[in-house]
């Protein structure tokens, strides 16, 4: 399948991006004040690039869903980021007509021949990383090494324990599951949502995601045997126990956690394919939603 072609081209697709983000790129400089804007993936993306930034002391960054960006006034940004694969997304198209002339964009995107670079100051093109697939698996993790090498990574042991999480062999376990809880914490929650959003896409799955230290407040409520919860980075202090507490497997790795992403990548590869669904052809979903 498309899928499965392109998300174990990963550990490359980092590594041209890294190179990219690396390098002079018009990406918003330290001291500006930024928001990110997406949809669907690009948004999950989109937070954890902000937590990233943040977390680096380069300035104020906002993470929006597109469609949720700038209801009321632009409030001071100095830059906007635009994240879409396709430059075709309506919503997004939207926020930088909105903001043209007004505030400067930047839009990462995977075909630079499309809708979103004629109405953005700049753009930085992922066309190694773009895809044929209705899920997204490499363009938007190679965005995410793109960001990471811009604020000083050096995505070489990221891009290493990618090929291992392509290497690695998948628990039945992960398979058959009932249901998943993904959690993350700063940069990694975009991460769980992302985890949880690509089940369910490419694999009818019933999955759901909350900042980690959120999860104690209701949602571990549904945990039980049968049921996974997956974690993303650093874990709080006693959240293990708490979920082996209620039967449900807990699953945390060491390896970097973009790298994890990878790994839920092939669960849900593998568990469209045991239930007998085309990952490539997933329900109700259009590869960019035009309205
Ligand atoms: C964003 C997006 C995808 C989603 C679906 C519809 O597309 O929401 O994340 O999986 O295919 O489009 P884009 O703006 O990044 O092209």
């Amino acid at each position: 399948s498309h899928m499965e072609q392109e998300l174990r081209s990963q550990p490359e697709t980092w590594r041209a991006a890294a190179e990219i983000g690396s390098a002079d790129t018009p990406l918003p400089a330290a001291g500006a004040r930024v928001a990110v804007v997406g949809c669907g993936t690009s948004w999950f993306m989109a937070q954890s690039y902000a937590a990233l930034r943040e977390r680096a002391g380069q300035g104020v960054t906002d993470a929006f869903a597109a469609s949720e960006a700038f209801l009321g006034e632009a409030r001071g940004y100095d830059a906007v980021v635009a994240i879409t694969r396709s430059g075709t997304t309506t919503e997004v198209l939207r926020v930088l007509e909105a903001v043209k002339g007004r505030i400067p964009t930047v839009t990462v995107l995977g075909d630079p021949d499309t809708p979103a670079t004629s109405l953005s100051d700049e753009t930085v093109a992922l066309p190694f990383a773009d895809e044929k697939s209705v899920v997204q698996t490499r363009f938007a993790t190679s965005a995410l090494a793109l960001f990471r090498a811009h604020l000083g990574e050096d995505m070489a042991a990221a891009a290493e324990d990618a090929r291992k999480a392509l290497d690695c062999p998948l628990e039945q376990e992960w398979v058959s599951a009932e249901q998943f809880t993904f959690l993350g914490t700063g940069w990694t929650f975009g991460l769980a949502n992302e985890a949880a959003l690509k089940m369910r896409e490419a694999s009818q799955s019933w999955t759901e995601s909350y900042p980690a230290m959120e999860y104690r407040h209701g949602p571990i409520a549904i945990a039980a045997p049968g049921r996974v919860t997956w974690l993303f980075g650093q874990a709080p202090e006693g959240l293990a126990d708490d979920v082996a507490a209620t039967g449900a497997r807990f699953v945390r790795h060491d390896r970097d956690p973009l790298a994890d992403l990878v790994l839920v990548h092939r669960v849900a590869l593998e568990r469209a394919r045991s239930r007998g669904l085309d990952p490539d052809s997933p329900r109700s979903l259009t590869r960019s939603v035009m309205l």
